[in-house]
């Protein structure tokens, strides 16, 4: 008996490398509003389905889903399928024609900025009332530097949605020097005091 019947396995309704990439390319196209090639908050997506996006595929936990991370995450999805439906078939082991995946170690997502925002103001905020201002005794040559950069109403005082908004600045400014490939940070501050 030349052939068995497992000696051609076959998989209806499994995706190729080349299903995959197109498929990627073409969720990324779905998604990515401002045309950056990622898939992040600056995109303007329904923050429920976001979350299952981030959940699913941001691999390495940025709250941005690079087109690598999404062909990785449409093989797993791919693997899974095929675990389920054709077991003795095999599982697929592309090269991801994205990689390396851009990375920036050490950038802070809009998590870890709202908590140096609350760092900074805890730090900071000697007297209490929630911005930092002329009463917390700060130095007043850093505290005058502080509002040069972060007073962007010019009233002489830091409120929270000013810091936070100016560490994002400080953030991007990081992250255009160290990994420039990296999209910029876009967070809204929602800090209430
Ligand atoms: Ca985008
Ligand atoms: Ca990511
Ligand atoms: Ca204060
Ligand atoms: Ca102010």
């Amino acid at each position: 008996m030349p052939f068995g019947e497992d000696d051609c396995k076959v998989c209806n309704g499994a995706w190729t490398c080349l299903d995959m990439f197109n498929i990627s390319n073409e969720v990324i196209a779905y998604y990515d509003n401002n045309g950056d090639y990622f898939i992040d908050s600056a995109d303007d997506i329904e923050s429920e389905h976001f979350e299952i996006l981030v959940s699913e595929c941001d691999t390495n936990g940025d709250e941005i889903i690079s087109e690598c991370e999404m062909f990785d995450c449409i093989e797993r999805c791919e693997n899974t399928w095929r675990a389920e439906y054709c077991p003795d078939y095999g599982y697929s082991y592309c090269m991801n024609p994205f990689e390396p995946c851009t990375e920036c170690e050490g950038a802070w997502n809009c998590t870890d900025i709202e908590e140096v925002t609350y760092e900074v103001i805890a730090y900071y905020d000697a007297n209490g009332n929630g911005q930092v201002d002329i009463d917390d005794m700060i130095d007043d040559e850093h505290f005058g530097t502080m509002l040069e950069y972060c007073d962007f109403d010019n009233d002489g005082n830091l409120d929270a949605c000013e810091i936070h908004d100016c560490i994002v600045i400080v953030e991007n400014e990081w992250r255009a020097e160290a990994c420039p490939e990296y999209p910029e940070a876009v967070c809204e501050c929602t800090i209430i005091v």
